[in-house]
């Protein structure tokens, strides 16, 4: 029995995401991909492979493999169970579905394929209904369900009963019963990131490579303890489970090894429990690990004994979820956190000397003004951050806002469900120009680039990354562009 994963690419039109056509310009033996790499997959193939199934993964969005050449893949790889990790606002259920379709009447109709990740957590029944070659709809965490459904497949039976999945039989939908999460994430296996091959990835942040030296990702935990309006992490994950720090010093110990010396954490939440962060601190100095990371931080967990432990323990990039300039629309994200909060998350961080702070806003809700979004705009030119990062709000199956959009009648879900939706209160063309004029704004203040340049002089972090990025500079995109970003 044979399993092969996909991280699909997202379709060439339809949708916002502003990393596609980076994913063109590859070269054939080392590939440079400024993205992430998809752990999603790699823990589920590494999971079974420790299981003794046989495994591959393709990230499609980083090779930038079209569908011909994906479709060449999987006839070469001949697996028995095809998967696809899908994304609402990335639009990769619908590449997804494009190549399964042609999978199942060009290369063989009998492997079972299968879409799994957020799209297919909330749009299972959707997705079954569109796609009557798709087999099923993996809901949720998914390594105890895949490697459930691959020892059934083996053995001739179906997924009936199998929690987690929804499935179709004799043309009836049938939604299993959830699964319980995982009570210790700690005896997942470390995900085997040579499953990627040649890939090589890197952290970039407006055209400037970040990553000084080999960089991977990596996850200290699951889930998040908040319930934004406009985030689906605590729908999918349900609570918050750490890994305990000494595994995760375990998994840190091997990458060093392994020549890794920068990380992006993906947590949803990295600094919830000071108790955790203090004594992985305590850790990782005790080993002498040395590595350049990055992660999200929460504005209410920024004190000064926190962002220390934070520095000490390598934290080189921290972006914080800022959202809004007006106190009314953080409140309607239910964000729980305050203007003052952020404020002080800021001078705190530069105070500690985090050699980066970026900060995310979203623009676009319904119940926004006007002035709110100027307001939000003229918050980052205030706040002493580094970068700021903006985004539209998409509005998706899985967030609170795609719920009561749908009820208040705004948006019809039927429509907009498999790439998700906006209901803007100003035309986007409004939105997006006021954002460029911002970032060329933010970029161009004498005071910023002054003290950008002070800053630089009083880290050896980053004068390493602007040397090397000096070679790349026809790249930079610091000074024009704002690219269109849905969030
Ligand atoms: C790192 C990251 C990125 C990176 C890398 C993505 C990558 N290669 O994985 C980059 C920066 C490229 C990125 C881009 C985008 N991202 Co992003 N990203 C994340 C982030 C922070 C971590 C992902 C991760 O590694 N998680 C850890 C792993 C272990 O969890 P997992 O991926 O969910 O996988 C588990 C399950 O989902 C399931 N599963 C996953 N795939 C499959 C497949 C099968 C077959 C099965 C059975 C199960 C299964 O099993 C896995 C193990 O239990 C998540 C938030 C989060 N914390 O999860 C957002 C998140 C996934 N991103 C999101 C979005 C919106 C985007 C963008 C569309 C943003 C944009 N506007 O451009 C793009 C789309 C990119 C693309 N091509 O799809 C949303 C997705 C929302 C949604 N409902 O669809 C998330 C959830 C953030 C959020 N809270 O809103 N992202
Ligand atoms: S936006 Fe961040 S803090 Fe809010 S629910 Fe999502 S992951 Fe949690």
């Amino acid at each position: 029995m044979k399993v092969s994963l996909i991280f699909p690419k997202p379709p060439e039109k339809g949708t916002f995401c502003g990393t596609v056509a980076q994913a063109e310009h590859y070269y054939k033996e080392k590939i440079e991909f400024y993205g992430f790499p998809p752990m999603g997959i790699l823990y589920l193939a590494t999971y079974l492979s420790e299981n003794n199934f046989e495994v591959s993964i393709l990230d499609q969005f980083a090779r930038g493999y079209s569908i011909e050449k994906t479709l060449e893949w999987i006839k070469r790889e001949d697996p028995d169970v095809l998967g696809f990790s899908t994304i609402t606002t990335a639009g990769t259920g619908i590449t997804s579905a494009e190549i399964s379709k042609r999978v199942k009447e060009e290369i063989n109709p009998n492997i079972k394929i299968m879409f799994g990740n957020y799209h297919a957590t909330f749009n299972d029944r959707r997705i079954l209904s569109k796609y009557p070659f798709i087999d099923a709809c993996i809901r949720g965490e998914g390594e105890a369900t895949l490697l459930e459904i691959a020892e059934k497949l083996e053995k001739g039976q179906n997924f009936e009963d199998i929690r987690g999945v929804t499935y179709r039989d004799n043309g009836r939908i049938v939604k299993n019963n959830d699964r319980a999460l995982m009570e210790n994430i700690d005896i997942i296996p470390f995900p085997n990131r040579k499953l990627l091959g040649n890939i090589e990835y890197k952290n970039t942040v407006e055209g400037l490579e970040l990553s000084v030296g080999k960089f991977t990702s990596a996850a200290s935990s699951r889930g998040c303890a908040f319930q934004c309006t406009f985030c689906s992490s605590s729908m999918f994950w349900g609570k918050w489970r750490p890994r305990s720090p000494e595994n995760i010093v375990e998994e840190l110990c091997i990458l060093e090894e392994q020549g890794y010396r920068n990380l992006l954490w993906v947590d949803d939440n990295f600094t919830i429990s000071k108790k955790r962060l203090f004594t992985l601190s305590r850790l990782i100095k005790k080993e002498r690990l040395d590595f350049n990371w990055m992660a999200e931080g929460r504005v209410t967990q920024s004190s000064l004994e926190l962002l220390m432990a934070m520095k000490e323990m390598g934290c080189k990039i921290l972006s914080f979820g800022v959202e809004s300039g007006s106190q009314r629309i953080i409140d309607w994200y239910n964000k729980n956190i305050t203007l003052k909060q952020v404020n002080d998350a800021i001078k705190n961080s530069n105070k500690i000397g985090i050699d980066m702070i970026l900060a995310n806003f979203i623009l676009g809700s319904p119940v926004e003004t006007r002035e709110e979004i100027i307001k939000t705009l003229n918050l980052s030119l205030k706040l002493d951050i580094d970068f700021p990062q903006f985004h539209v709000l998409g509005i998706i199956p899985g967030n609170w806002i795609w719920n009561k959009m749908v009820e208040e009648k705004k948006i019809n879900p039927d429509t907009s469900w498999e790439v998700g939706t906006a209901v803007l209160p100003i035309p986007l063309g409004e939105i997006m120009e006021r954002i460029r004029q911002t970032h060329r704004k933010f970029m161009q203040r004498p005071k910023y680039i002054s003290r950008q340049i002070f800053k630089t002089l009083k880290s050896s972090y980053r004068q390493k990354a602007i040397l090397q990025n000096i070679k790349n500079i026809n790249n930079w995109d610091l000074w024009n562009n704002w690219k269109p970003f849905w969030g």
